[in-house]
């Protein structure tokens, strides 16, 4: 969690199309179609080191890529299926050049895979629309499958986490994610999971499986007893997709922000081109996150969220004696605090910047001067007479 910053990777066969990765098959690109894609996948410009590099630049301290999704394809040559890279016209093992990058580049490597397979007879369904009507399957073949897959995955690349998905499909059972987490502990106690084995998504309890919720596509609430992350993506697809949409790096660097605010991680998802690089203009946007980090990541990493809650003006973080106020606009020269009770406030400046005025006579009400220094985001830190991570959540 003190990582704060994820970088989440989707890539495979499905970007010759442009649709997404997640629910196109047998819909937008027709199953045939979808299914021969990976005979003239080729991302002949892939760079591993690149795009290590390109997450570094970013403040990123892990990255998770897409080793398997919904529709089964293998970004890794496996043995269990032949529905993988090493059977394209690009052949190279993906997923092993990223573990090496990020070896050598001192980045945590992460896995993402499914509990579903769309391309699998096994398993009981085959397209986003699809019903568990009239289809042979077999579930726990499928589920040793996923074993063996998930046995190549860890002994030869050593995941630092694994993020898995699905968990709301009918034919998956708490039961195969217990099954699952187990192996997996088996193979490497170490390794961190995510909590979509289970079919419990909302909470961490004694029917969940895995070890931190994670809300998609929005900002997690403030959260200090079970650890969470959320998954965002930069534009709006999962995959990359012709002229999408991207967020203004005000939006990036708030999202960020309000989810360690909340005492969170961020998960922020690139979808690179079908030649193997990542848009540039997306390099761009997460390198200008990287230089608003390089000036501010003493309040993001390893810091924990609060004491107050996110909300659209501010987010808080907090350090050992220090708050940090997030400030996402400017406050017509006072920002009003709520009280921190019990508390002496010593002090207040701008984080690479002055001193503050403030009073605590109603409040805490600090003097902001009204150009921030930083539009998107100015960090301002406020120091205390105690341990700022043991106050109570202020909402
Ligand atoms: O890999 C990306 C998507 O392709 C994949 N999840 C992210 C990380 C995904 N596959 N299908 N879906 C997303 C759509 C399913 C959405 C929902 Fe839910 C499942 C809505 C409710 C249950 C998960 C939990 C998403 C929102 C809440």
């Amino acid at each position: 969690m003190d990582k704060r910053f994820g970088m989440f990777i989707h890539f495979g066969p499905v970007t010759l199309r442009g649709t997404e990765i997640g629910w196109s098959r047998n819909k937008e690109v027709p199953e045939a179609d979808y299914d021969s894609l990976y005979r003239e996948f080729n991302p002949v410009l892939f760079d591993a080191d690149r795009w290590v590099k390109t997450a570094k630049d970013a403040g990123v301290k892990y990255l998770v890529i897409t080793a398997k999704h919904h529709d089964g394809f293998l970004l890794w040559p496996s043995a269990v299926s032949a529905y993988n890279i090493a059977n394209t016209p690009f052949k190279k093992d993906m997923v092993g050049l990223l573990a090496k990058a990020c070896k050598k580049q001192g980045m945590s490597f992460c896995i993402y895979m499914t509990v579903l397979d769309w391309h699998d007879p096994d398993y009981l369904i085959h397209s986003p629309h699809d019903t568990l009507h009239n289809v042979k399957g077999d579930m726990p073949r499928f589920v040793n499958t996923m074993k063996s897959e998930l046995t190549e995955l860890i002994t030869r690349y050593k995941p630092d986490m694994l993020w898995f998905d699905g968990y709301w499909e009918k034919p998956w059972t708490n039961e195969f994610g217990r099954q699952i987490y187990q192996h997996i502990k088996k193979l490497d106690a170490r390794i961190v999971v995510n909590n979509r084995l289970g079919k419990e998504s909302e909470k961490l309890n004694e029917n969940s499986v895995g070890d931190f919720l994670t809300p998609e596509q929005r900002i997690g609430n403030i959260n200090m007893l079970e650890p969470w992350e959320s998954c965002i993506t930069i534009c709006n697809q999962w995959a990359w997709k012709p002229n999408d949409a991207m967020k203004s790096l005000r939006e990036c660097i708030q999202t960020l922000v309000k989810t360690a605010g909340g005492n969170g991680n961020l998960l922020f998802n690139v979808g690179p081109m079908m030649d193997g690089r990542m848009e540039q203009r997306q390099v761009d946007r997460l390198k200008q996150m990287g230089s608003w980090l390089s000036k501010y990541g003493e309040a993001i990493y390893g810091t924990k969220g609060g004491p107050y809650a996110p909300n659209e003006v501010y987010a808080a973080t907090r350090k050992g004696s220090k708050i940090y106020i997030h400030l996402f606009k400017p406050v017509g020269g006072s920002l009003k605090l709520p009280a921190l009770t019990g508390v002496t406030v010593k002090s207040a400046r701008v984080l690479g910047g002055g001193t503050l005025k403030f009073t605590t006579a109603d409040g805490l009400q600090i003097t902001i001067p009204d150009k921030l220094p930083d539009e998107n985001c100015t960090v301002i830190v406020i120091g205390i007479n105690s341990d700022a991570e043991k106050l109570a959540v202020i909402k």
